[in-house]
């Protein structure tokens, strides 16, 4: 089965032939390779290390957001009480980074049953791993130079450890350490200039990583309303796209709470956030989130997001495992 980018949609591991094996076990070499070095790095730097959750009363809205594409929301019923599944750590990370853990990470698996129409754009799963850390009283700055370094010291790892496996897949020569600090691109003025296709035109236009600011989207995000632009960020590697998005926080209680009304957000499903933000607790911060199989694709030059996991999660279809 072909997609309109022309990946061969993911089969099973059962279904795979012996060269389709082979070049599995190669990605899944860099994608051990990756984990280990972005998660020693973080220990390194004094991140706390968490595990994740599967079931909340709270989790990501993802809305609003431009991006977002959700068929469905997975809510189930356990003691009583309804649970989603997580979407994402973003809530978690608020309440972990002003409570106990002043620099986190976690890798987290998201559930996001993205609209059937996405089986085919090569960036989406219905289950992937976020690589999600958050930094108290962090500032964007902090966050860019942190990835920045996260990324091309994995780059350059990589090409010291994985250059024949980065060889057979195809990838070597034009995987290159890219030079820091990152450009930084202002949404709207890239709106303003493409139109609202900006995304896709980006991705085929740069060849190092770039840095996105002022996207309008949830309420976690910082908001300067005087300004009217957002203190967030989405990290855009070159032909893949987006990998990474993340903010500087909303903290203020009387911001959140106008916020959440504003979106038409259910107000009940944030309170113990409200609450905690009402009693001065909740501590500003900064973080974000890389998507573990995008980053991967783009290292191993993957057409479908899918090629990258053992067990894909491709829009629509359902295999055994
Ligand atoms: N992980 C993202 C962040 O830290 C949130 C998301 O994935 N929606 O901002």
């Amino acid at each position: 089965m072909h997609t309109e980018i022309g990946a061969v949609i993911p089969k099973s591991l059962d279904e795979l032939s012996h060269d389709e094996i082979r070049r599995k076990t190669l990605i899944s070499k860099i994608m051990t390779r990756t984990l280990n070095y972005l998660t020693n790095e973080l220990v390194e730097q004094d991140f706390e290390w968490l595990l994740p959750v599967v079931f909340s009363k709270m989790t990501d809205p993802l809305w609003p957001d431009p991006g977002a594409s959700i068929e469905k929301r997975i809510e189930v019923e356990i003691y009583g009480e309804t649970v989603r599944t997580t979407a994402s750590m973003i809530i978690h990370k608020m309440f972990a980074s002003s409570l106990a853990f002043p620099k986190l990470f976690i890798l987290s698996p998201n559930v996001r049953i993205e609209k059937r129409e996405r089986q085919g754009t090569g960036r989406h799963a219905y289950e992937f791993t976020q690589l999600d850390f958050e930094l108290r009283n962090g500032s964007s700055k902090q966050v860019f130079r942190l990835v920045e370094g996260l990324i091309c010291g994995l780059v350059k790892n990589l090409r010291r450890t994985s250059k024949e496996e980065l060889s057979e897949l195809g990838t070597f020569p034009e995987l290159r350490v890219p030079k820091s600090p990152f450009k930084v691109h202002d949404a709207e003025k890239l709106k303003e200039k493409n139109g609202s296709d900006w995304e896709t035109k980006l991705a085929a236009v740069i060849d190092e990583p770039v840095w996105v600011t002022n996207i309008p989207r949830e309420f976690y995000d910082f908001q300067d309303f005087e300004k009217d632009s957002w203190d967030n960020y989405d990290l855009f590697v070159p032909k893949y796209g987006e990998i990474l998005s993340g903010a500087k926080r909303e903290f203020e209680y009387e911001k959140i709470s106008k916020k959440i009304e504003r979106d038409g957000v259910k107000r009940e499903s944030y309170a113990l956030l409200l609450k905690l933000a009402m009693e001065g607790r909740l501590k500003p911060s900064a973080g974000g989130g890389i998507g573990v199989e995008r980053l991967v694709r783009w290292l191993v030059g993957a057409k479908h997001i899918a090629e990258v996991s053992p067990f894909p999660k491709v829009p629509g279809l359902v295999h055994e495992l």
